[in-house]
């Protein structure tokens, strides 16, 4: 039994009629089901260039996890919505919208990736990843597999709160919203409760503290 099967309010959207949460569950439940055919455990690109260089650009001292942090939850003022038990991943502008609880996503077929912060200030550092396939969520929630993104943080403010992201990144299998790093759950620090982790893409855009993703028309 996954946690999906489990009434324990997946559709954290509380509208829609008894019968539609119904079959919701029933249909996020085949999708789970199905995914259990397929590699649970996708391994990433390396990127030995990226790596080298944290010989030669390591940022001074490590943060939690073995992971360097720019800017900690404190410092984005980001403490206390992060770590707010009613936190919902909200799933907008799809055929339908959902809100998920952090179990709801560890309920969902689990991917781990192997992938690098690669900040524009010159360090890289590799890391695992674990957590939901970004193309899984969107098609939880029956997106086009064409449409772009704009993935928020609960970020109060700063460059990096509101960003989008095309389809290349939105659907590379390698994608994920991530819950774990290094088979831990995610510091705050690092983006708890789930950041985006993608390949081939700068730091700047791996969204720490995600709140919100948005399918756009
Ligand atoms: N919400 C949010 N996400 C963010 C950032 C941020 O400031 N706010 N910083 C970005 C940058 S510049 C990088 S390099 C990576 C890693 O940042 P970190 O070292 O602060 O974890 O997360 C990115 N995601
Ligand atoms: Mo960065």
């Amino acid at each position: 039994m996954t946690g999906l099967e489990q009434d324990r309010g997946l559709d954290g959207t509380e509208h829609g009629d008894p019968e539609q949460r119904t079959g919701r569950r029933a249909f996020l439940g085949s999708v789970a089901a199905a995914a259990v055919g397929v590699t649970v455990v996708t391994v990433g690109q390396s990127f030995p260039g990226l790596q080298a260089a944290n010989l030669f650009g390591p940022r001074d001292g490590k943060g939690p996890q073995g992971l360097p942090v720019n800017r900690t939850a404190a410092e984005a003022a980001v403490e206390q919505l992060a770590s707010d038990p009613a936190w919902r991943l909200q799933l907008n502008g799809g055929v339908r919208s959902m809100a998920l609880t952090r179990d709801d996503l560890l309920g969902l077929p689990q991917r781990e990736v192997s992938l690098p912060i690669a900040c524009v200030e010159g360090w890289s550092v590799g890391a695992h990843w674990s957590g939901v396939r970004l193309a899984d969520l969107m098609d939880l929630v029956g997106a086009d597999p064409d449409k772009h993104l704009r993935v928020r943080s609960l970020q109060p403010a700063g460059a990096y709160t509101v960003v989008e992201m095309g389809p290349e990144f939105a659907r590379h299998p390698s994608t994920v919203l991530a819950l774990a790093l290094n088979e831990q759950t995610l510091d705050l620090d690092h983006g708890f409760p789930a950041r985006i982790m993608a390949p081939n893409r700068p730091g700047v855009l791996q969204t720490k503290w995600v709140g919100t993703i948005e399918v756009l028309p």
